[in-house]
């Protein structure tokens, strides 16, 4: 069997780069700089979420055949380009789903509990002065959730052993126990936390904004494990600095890495780096979906999870 010609756009743990050296021929976008003639030899695209494959790219690459990226979103995958060049386009559904909602849960009860400011207050000595706040509780809370797919039902089933009330919203409904709400500012207005995990792209550009934070109202929570772009950064700060909303916690944004923002210096906001999906469990079973996903391709069999193709 001959070892595919891959371009890796974006950086893996050393693991998980020592599994793909194992496997693929790996070029770099730097190697291809250094030498514009190794572009007409690659076959296959290998990337991740947090990275954008440009159109330009994927048109300089006479040869390619598949883009697979480890992860479940492709808004960073030009499809346009990869359609018109009939390249196969697959990323890494199912196996991530238990991983993010574990952290959306995670991040959810920190944001209630305070929990990384509990942390806090007992590693530098406050405790020996003060009493830490009182926080809130999850049980009893009326929960949004914005997208019911895969994530968004792992998430509304673990909540059920917390005493809550879902409802959600979302392109069509579902069969699932919860209340669908086709108005997201009706959601918005129900809920005491909004969580969103719906794909990122065109459709969900800047869904929250200054109006549904305002329905969410002054006790409200969001919860973000979908996209940045889901969310108009600068309303959600605007409505953060002025307590507008109760608070927020972020693993997505609009521009990563998160750097100067002023979202940190909020003491009503969670930041977390993108970790949805950041367990070795988690990761490992994405980059092999990824892998045999090229394989599968190069073998001439269908690609296993497809998005295009
Ligand atoms: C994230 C992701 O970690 O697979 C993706 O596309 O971005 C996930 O792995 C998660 O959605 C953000 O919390």
């Amino acid at each position: 069997m001959s070892i595919p010609n891959v371009l890796q756009v974006g950086e893996f743990p050393a693991a998980q780069q020592r599994v793909i050296d194992a496997e693929l021929r790996r070029y770099t976008e730097a190697d291809l700089q250094r030498d514009p003639a190794l572009a007409a030899m690659v076959e296959a695209v290998l990337t991740r979420s947090s990275y954008q494959l440009p159109a330009e790219l994927v048109s300089q690459l006479p040869k390619l055949k598949i883009i697979s990226t480890s992860g479940v979103g492709f808004d960073g995958i030009p499809l346009d380009a990869a359609r018109s060049k009939g390249v196969v386009v697959t990323n890494t559904p199912g196996v991530l789903d238990a991983a993010v909602c574990e952290l959306a849960i995670g991040l959810l009860l920190s944001l209630l509990r305070r929990i990384p400011s509990a942390d806090r207050f007992v590693r530098d000595g406050t405790w020996e002065n003060k009493i830490f706040p009182l926080a809130l509780s999850l049980a009893g809370k009326r929960v949004g959730i914005v997208g019911l797919g895969r994530i968004g039902q792992g998430i509304a089933r673990r909540l059920s052993a917390f005493d809550v009330d879902v409802a959600y919203c979302g392109e069509e409904v579902k069969d699932a126990p919860y209340t669908f709400m086709s108005d997201l500012l009706a959601l918005a207005t129900f809920a005491d936390v909004l969580i969103l995990c719906c794909p990122g792209g065109e459709q969900t550009y800047h869904l929250i904004n200054s109006k549904v934070l305002s329905c969410l109202g002054t006790n409200g929570l969001l919860v973000n494990v979908s996209r940045g772009t889901v969310v108009n950064e600068a309303d959600l700060i605007d409505a953060l600095e002025n307590r507008l909303i109760g608070g927020a916690a972020l693993d997505v944004f609009e521009k990563e890495p998160l750097i100067e923002s002023r979202l940190v210096a909020l003491d009503n906001v969670i930041l977390t780096p993108h970790v949805g999906s950041a367990t070795e469990e988690t990761r490992h079973a994405m980059l092999r979906l990824a892998l045999d996903n090229i394989h599968n391709v190069f073998a001439g069999r269908d690609p296993l999870t497809p998005v295009l193709g």
